[in-house]
């Protein structure tokens, strides 16, 4: 059969790559095909969940930043700190992990949906208008977050006006002032030319962009024994790629900005300068559990665990 599989980025982005790597794996292994659909062939990440669960799209790689608003405990990715800005413990991490190999794929399951990876996109930056060396700064700024309750949160921990926004706002929202900033990976910052409507780049170093794929659930299901592990197979073979791709992706893609936009101030933030964000997760993670019960609790502790036993 053709199964439809939808994303949230284009064809060269992170996911795309990794969708193209997962298309080669199963068309090689089975008789079955795949149809890729982009961002904006079929709407936004809202719209491509919902086609999902519709069981109109088989497969849907979706970021926890929109699919937070479904399964509260996805929000879990969004406790500022949480997760390490060392790639290759990341990497470790994302394949071992207790918390998102087994547990994840039971609160997506409650959904009607077969969680088959999550991966990591990058360290996640701040673009501005103004220049963001503190909290400080960021008072008054309308900074749009993907939409997810404790985002929203950490924004306002940071001192932010936090503006929830779906991505295709994004760019429309910084050129006509209705938002002056907004956070992504770096190598998204270069392909969709964010870099034209903001004109300051931040590290805190606060978060690395996670996002998933996953399959309608009862189409899952219906699938032999045989053809699940094909699907399963080509998940783990796009994993292992795509953690190693997006390895130098940062460092390549900020100089392709430097040379667009030579203006452009990059800042990676001292020590000193992320304490405030750092005070600001204590704050963020008491919130998540707060929204999120013992459930919630036990998934933390879980990933916490999980990244202890990743370290080198
Ligand atoms: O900020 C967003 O909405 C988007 N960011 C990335 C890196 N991927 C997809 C998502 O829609």
């Amino acid at each position: 059969a053709d199964w439809k599989y939808a994303f949230e980025e284009s064809l060269t982005d992170v996911q795309g790559v990794y969708a193209t790597k997962f298309k080669e794996a199963v068309e090689a292994n089975s008789d079955h095909t795949i149809t890729l659909f982009p961002y904006g062939s079929l709407g936004e990440s809202a719209d491509i969940m919902e086609q999902t669960q519709a069981g109109l799209l088989q497969f849907v790689n979706q970021s926890p930043g929109f699919t937070g608003a479904l399964i509260p405990e996805a929000q879990v990715f969004f406790v500022p700190y949480l997760l390490p800005t060392d790639q290759d413990h990341l990497g470790r991490f994302f394949k071992n992990s207790k918390a998102i190999n087994e547990d994840f794929v039971g609160l997506y399951a409650n959904q009607g949906l077969e969680l088959l990876s999550m991966y990591p996109e990058g360290e996640v930056a701040m673009t501005t208008k103004s220049p963001v060396k503190s909290c400080a700064d960021l008072d008054e700024v309308k900074f749009r977050v993907m939409t997810n309750p404790l985002l929203v949160e950490s924004y306002k921990a940071f001192g932010a006006t936090p503006t929830p926004l779906p991505w295709g706002e994004v760019y429309g929202g910084l050129q006509t002032n209705i938002i002056q900033g907004q956070e992504n990976p770096t190598f998204f910052l270069f392909s969709t030319k964010i870099y034209e409507v903001t004109d300051h780049i931040t590290y805190a170093g606060h978060n690395n962009f996670t996002t998933a794929l996953m399959a309608n659930k009862q189409f899952y299901d219906g699938l032999s024994a045989e053809e699940q592990k094909v699907v399963q197979d080509a998940a783990a073979s796009a994993f292992d790629y795509i953690v190693g791709y997006q390895k130098s992706l940062a460092d390549s893609e900020l100089d392709k900005i430097k040379e667009a936009k030579p203006a452009m101030t990059i800042t990676v933030l001292s020590d000193e300068e992320r304490a405030c964000f750092k005070n600001a997760a204590a704050e963020v993670e008491a919130k998540f559990i707060e929204m999120t019960g013992e459930g919630g609790k036990a998934i933390l502790d879980q990933m916490k665990a999980d990244l202890d036993a990743t370290r080198d």
